[in-house]
């Protein structure tokens, strides 16, 4: 755990970075389509997304395998020369576009269709047959035993576990506070599993420099992660209180799902910028989509209810259905009312 004082002053950090956000009045106005809703052609087919649990031992290794041959393709046009693979290409455009798509209005839109592109390309370039996996961290959390103790973090059939201490120094040229990095969760490298000793190129934060794939797991994020916390985003009736109780600090004053599953990780995962190097972020970001997902299907006005801020910065505009999610050399980029209804063209997925 991060003492008191560093939270304080990693929360002051992040207050200076956005206090536009924080200052300004939330924009009201919502956007509903059903009309255009309704003439979006309906999938045939929709593949399952699961929990990591779930899967079979073969299926679980077949969605590693396919995340390292991503990791040994070579990037196609990477946004920052540093990334080597096409892997380190999704890393590199996610810390490209961090501050434009965190706290805003498109942060669950923007992500789900990241995950998408990310999901296509294992399918397309890796053959992989099957989806993105999510973890559902609030049975963990809700679990007696240590969150280090989650299957994800199984050595043989899943992601390897904890840091090891003492294997990972930060770069002293790094100002901590600019990257907005918890100094505390980078414990150490990862050494076993999969992904033991596995060569970040981009990161922590802005930083660019090879290092380790590094964790420090928070056991005290349970309290985040657990079912009593999810019901109480669930039951929020709208998206514009929704999408700011999913997503957490600095738009709250304390952890909520989404950053504490990536401070609850630790190492790259705790940092709003380079987080994609750790593999763990897919499942934990399809997890917040699936409860973004259920929280749609609750009544027929949220499938397309959309609204938030569009910058961090003013000046301010809203987020509406209309508003672009750009992918950039990742993949196809679309608008927010392409990804809304998961089950519609050209999305076609579902969560099991
Ligand atoms: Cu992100």
């Amino acid at each position: 755990m991060p003492s008191t004082f560093s939270l304080a002053l990693i929360l002051f950090a992040l207050l200076n970075l956005f206090s536009p956000l924080i200052s300004g009045a939330p924009v009201e106005d919502k956007t509903t389509d059903l009309a255009q809703a309704k003439s979006r052609p309906r999938c045939a087919d929709v593949i399952q997304r699961r929990e990591w649990r779930s899967l079979s031992d073969d299926q679980k290794d077949d969605y590693i395998e396919a995340v390292k041959c991503m990791q040994s393709l070579p990037a196609m046009k990477p946004v920052i020369k540093e990334a080597k693979s096409r892997y380190d290409e999704f890393q590199a455009y996610h810390i490209k576009r961090a501050e434009s798509v965190h706290l805003t209005g498109q942060f669950l839109p923007w992500h789900r269709q990241y995950l998408k592109v990310f999901e296509d390309e294992l399918r397309d370039k890796c053959g992989y047959e099957g989806t993105i996996p999510y973890w559902d961290w609030s049975l963990d959390a809700d679990s007696s035993k240590p969150l280090s103790k989650a299957p994800v973090f199984d050595a043989t059939h899943g992601f390897g576990g904890d840091g090891a201490p003492g294997t990972y120094t930060l770069p002293s040229n790094h100002p901590p506070a600019d990257y907005l990095i918890y100094p505390t969760s980078f414990k150490g490298c990862v050494v076993d599993g999969p992904f033991a000793h596995h060569k970040v190129p981009l990161g922590p934060g802005k930083y660019i420099g090879d290092h380790c794939l590094t964790r420090g797991i928070q056991e005290a994020a349970k309290a985040y992660l657990n079912s009593i916390a999810v019901k109480k985003i669930a039951a929020i009736p709208s998206y514009g209180e929704f999408h700011v109780e999913i997503e957490g600090m600095p738009l709250t004053t304390s952890h909520r799902p989404h950053d504490g599953g990536h401070f609850m990780i630790g190492g790259d995962m705790s940092n709003l910028y380079s987080s994609p190097g750790e593999p763990l972020f897919y499942l934990h970001h399809a997890n917040l989509d699936r409860i973004w997902w259920e929280w749609q299907n609750v009544a027929p006005s949220r499938l397309y209810e959309m609204t938030g801020r569009s910058t961090t910065t003013a000046p301010f505009t809203n987020v509406t259905l209309e508003f672009p999610l750009d992918m950039d050399t990742l993949g196809e980029s679309v608008i927010i009312r392409d990804v809304m209804d998961i089950h519609s063209e050209p999305n076609c997925y579902t969560y099991a």
